[in-house]
């Protein structure tokens, strides 16, 4: 067996990642500008576009379909003549995408134009090959224009790539998972190494760089102040990408290793339009339990019960809320998943009532690699099963991971997905209670002493599939299997399963964290845009280690993180097992305060976040956005990523630079628009940036003109603790001296919600009346449960009474109103008077 220390020297020396540039198929590709060209045969119009793609240079006959969807969206499919390109649709997408009928307006020998509507338009060049998208007459994606499609059909080559263009973008946002800026910076030839999607271990990665990670999305967007539109490369291989960014469009080349060319076009026209178009289509994360937005503690590892017990204690002792407490691998019986340490943890049955009688929840690491062990009960099943993923030879796959030679879960065997999901029930997972969620770790997946710590492309998958076709598919099946298996394990709970590796789709089982950063000033940054990406890509549910998981933290930078971590929509620390001890109470009185602080500013805001997670359901509107998601036509905040919002109301701007006595904050909106910031009682005009002074204290967060907020004031322990708790409305006027917002409530966990069981309310106050209006969101929706507001607060400045002046800084008047406003079962509509 591995003792953890070589394993650790072995993975922060061993790896070392690609780049196209050492990648053969992808070298090829990327310097081969003198390629031949493909055209149209055989066209035929209909609900879509269908014929044949033929290589001029080969004759090689594909297989062409265009289809328009509903929402402004476009699909292209190329395939082999007999079909054998992999495709991943039947797992991305949720649901087969609504059709729409497109109107051929002309066609003759080169060009078809096809139309969706007047603004909408396709141009599609029969020779050479190449598809403009039209709106209002601007061309705005272009696929194939700088002729680099190709599709390589050699036994040992099946490589294939395309070009695409923004041409009226300048920003380009998107293609998680890397650790680079929000505006994603050129690449090419001669520049910067190409973005890399290809799921690897990449344990304590750099901060600023196109390195390979955990987690690979091909969605890009295309962003002007005027039209926004993108794409999504939906293949399963390593993908390679250059983006050129240079001032006349945004041009991107992908180049995959495998697999159909399927390809997806949202005409937007905004950055909100094409994240909801691209939602639609893949779906989105489902409502979590109301506890899961809490604070999450974790660490590698909690070694004994006595070690769990004491910590959720000191959580107490100390008044620090926490929700849920983690356990790293070292609770399993020699990293066997689906066993205990009982020597460790002699009763963790016992362990999880404890911690659940503090009002808490556990959450358990389970990975995909198991064990190669005579007698062990998951590797015995899954030998009979025939569950394993094989080798070139047809042989199970063996490679080394935690708990040494180990076999990897083949979950594309359908069979194997439903027993693994079983694994989870309470018979077969020994002492475990429905208070126990799970985390899926590893799962890119990891084998220890191999190429890129991964597993080899030829190995091969349920129904012959070649790994190398869906390596980047691999921890999604994972979460998949492990979703339906809690489900089934206790189908009156919504899930909750963390997870490393991930690909498109996976938002609709699991969250996401960014694995293995560092604790440093870089990594607490970039934490801001790698979060923002994976927003826009769908994967709402996402958080970064605080802290920094590889190595210690000081004391400042753990604090700014934790001030930051409070507008993560997964709040968790988490560090590596040889750093030192750093849960909050082990720190000075000082810094403990202002942990706790932060703490409970997060606790407070759960029931905004709640609403913003209802909403994301419905709307595929991420959780945290970039300033550009709501000001598109503001240029100046297209690269911001050092400040975020939380839904459209609160902006954080917390502070992420060492030492910091002062930071440039920019303030969107314009001159009609205010920003209220509590803690100094000022508020600031949407004029640009403002210079604001910080101590160690200061964790800015803005909250906009015209919105209003629920939050409940109450220190609490944990969101058990909120159960029945008022609320306080926090209300700030904008220029007419109003404002409005929304509020979700249910029972915090089932799925009685998809029964319309909940209130879902537009709240609207106007000064001038003194009234609150209460209006149903949903007709059809109600619930017995009552809520009660006892305080309202009407956060006002006063330039909002006496006409705009040149200040830009205002203070805010607070006007506090004690209330005992009741909401429960209701018409659709009522008025208060406050
Ligand atoms: O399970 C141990 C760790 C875990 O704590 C971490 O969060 C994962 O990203 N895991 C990786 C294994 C390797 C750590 C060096």
């Amino acid at each position: 067996m591995f003792s953890f220390l070589p394993v650790l020297a072995l993975l922060a020396t061993a790896h070392s990642w690609y780049t196209c540039d050492e990648v053969e198929f992808c070298s090829n590709i990327r310097y081969n500008y003198n390629i031949g060209s493909y055209s149209l045969t055989n066209i035929e119009v209909d609900t879509s576009v269908t014929g044949n793609l033929i290589n001029e240079q080969t004759a090689e006959s594909f297989s062409f379909t265009f289809t328009a969807l509903v929402g402004d969206t476009f699909r292209l499919t190329v395939q082999d003549a007999d079909n054998s390109r992999y495709t991943p649709k039947d797992d991305v997408l949720d649901g087969t995408p609504t059709e729409q009928s497109l109107t051929l307006v002309s066609i003759s020998e080169d060009l078809l134009i096809l139309s969706v509507d007047d603004d909408l338009s396709v141009y599609l060049y029969v020779s050479p090959f190449y598809i403009e998208v039209l709106r209002d007459d601007q061309v705005i994606i272009e696929i194939n224009k700088a002729n680099r499609l190709i599709i390589n059909t050699a036994d040992e080559d099946k490589s294939l790539s395309l070009d695409i263009s923004f041409p009226i973008a300048n920003t380009a946002y998107g293609i998680p998972q890397h650790a680079e800026n929000l505006s994603l910076p050129s690449t090419g030839p001669g520049g910067l190494s190409a973005y890399r999607m290809f799921n690897v271990d990449n344990w304590g990665y750099p901060a600023y760089t196109r390195e390979a990670l955990y987690g690979a999305i091909g969605v890009l967007y295309g962003i002007s102040t005027d039209i926004t539109s993108g794409i999504f490369w939906m293949n399963g291989a390593q993908t390679f990408i250059d983006i050129t960014n240079e001032g006349d469009g945004v041009d991107a080349l992908f180049i995959s290793e495998t697999g159909a060319l399927e390809l997806f076009l949202f005409a937007g026209p905004t950055l909100r339009d094409c994240v909801r178009q691209y939602t639609t289509l893949t779906g989105v994360t489902p409502l979590p339990q109301y506890f899961t937005l809490g604070y999450h503690q974790c660490r590698y590892s909690y070694m004994s019960q006595e070690d769990v017990e004491t910590v959720v204690a000191e959580f107490d002792n100390h008044n620090f809320p926490m929700d849920v407490i983690w356990l790293d691998i070292d609770y399993s019986d020699g990293y066997k998943y689906f066993t205990w340490n009982y020597t460790a943890f002699p009763d963790p049955e016992g362990m999880q009532n404890n911690v659940a009688a503090t009002g808490r929840k556990m959450v358990a690491i389970s990975d995909p690699h198991i064990k190669v062990e005579e007698g062990y009960f998951v590797y015995e099943q899954a030998l009979g099963g025939d569950y394993f993923v094989k080798d070139s030879n047809g042989d199970v796959y063996e490679g080394e991971c935690w708990p040494g030679l180990s076999s990897y879960i083949d979950y594309f065997n359908p069979e194997a997905q439903e027993w693994y999901g079983e694994l989870y029930s309470l018979e077969n997972f020994p002492n475990t209670t429905l208070n126990l969620y799970i985390w899926n770790d590893m799962n890119e997946p990891s084998v220890f002493e191999v190429d890129e710590l991964t597993m080899p492309g030829d190995l091969s998958h349920y129904g012959g599939i070649q790994h190398r076709d869906v390596h980047n598919m691999y921890g999604f099946k994972q979460t998949q299997a492990t979703y339906a298996g809690l489900l089934k394990r206790d189908p009156t709970k919504r899930p909750f399963i963390l997870t490393r590796a991930h690909f498109a789709g996976s938002q609709r089982y699991t969250a996401m964290w960014t694995g293995d950063n560092s604790p440093s000033w870089d990594h607490l940054r970039v934490s801001i845009p790698m979060l923002l990406s994976e927003s826009l890509a769908g994967i709402a549910f996402c958080g970064a280690d605080v802290g920094g998981f590889a190595g210690n933290v000081d004391e400042e930078l753990l604090q700014r993180w934790y001030q930051a971590g409070v507008w993560y929509p997964f709040y968790r620390s988490h560090s590596a097992s040889d750093t030192e001890r750093r849960e909050p109470y082990l720190y000075s009185d000082e810094i403990q305060e202002r942990i706790r602080s932060a703490l409970n500013i997060r606790y407070a805001h759960i029931p905004y976040w709640y609403t913003l997670f209802f909403e994301h359901e419905i709307t595929g509107d991420p959780i945290v956005r970039p300033l550009s998601y709501h000001y598109p036509a503001d240029e100046a905040v297209l690269p911001i990523d050092e400040q975020w919002l939380i839904g459209s109301d609160i902006m954080a701007a917390t502070v992420l630079h060492e030492g910091a006595e002062s930071i440039q904050t920019y303030f969107p909106g314009g001159s009609d628009a205010y920003w209220y910031d509590l803690e100094n009682n000022l508020g600031y005009s949407g004029e640009g940036y403002y210079e604001i002074a910080v101590d160690m204290d200061s964790a800015p967060y803005y909250y906009r003109s015209g919105s209003l907020v629920f939050i409940i004031d109450d220190e609490v322990r944990s969101t058990e603790e909120q159960r029945g708790k008022s609320y306080t409305l926090r209300i700030f006027l904008d220029t007419s001296l109003q404002a409005t917002g929304n509020f979700y409530f249910d029972d915090l966990e089932s799925f009685d919600y998809r029964n319309s069981l909940y209130h879902y309310l537009q709240f609207t106050y106007d000064y001038n009346t003194n009234e609150l209006t209460i209006q149903k969101l949903h007709e059809d929706a109600d619930f017995d449960g009552e809520f009660i507001i006892d305080q309202v607060e009407v956060n006002t400045l006063g330039v909002l009474y006496s006409g705009s002046d040149s200040n830009r800084l205002h203070q805010i008047n607070r006007q506090i109103i004690y209330a005992n406003i009741v909401v429960g079962k209701m018409q659709s509509r009522k008025t208060i008077k406050l």
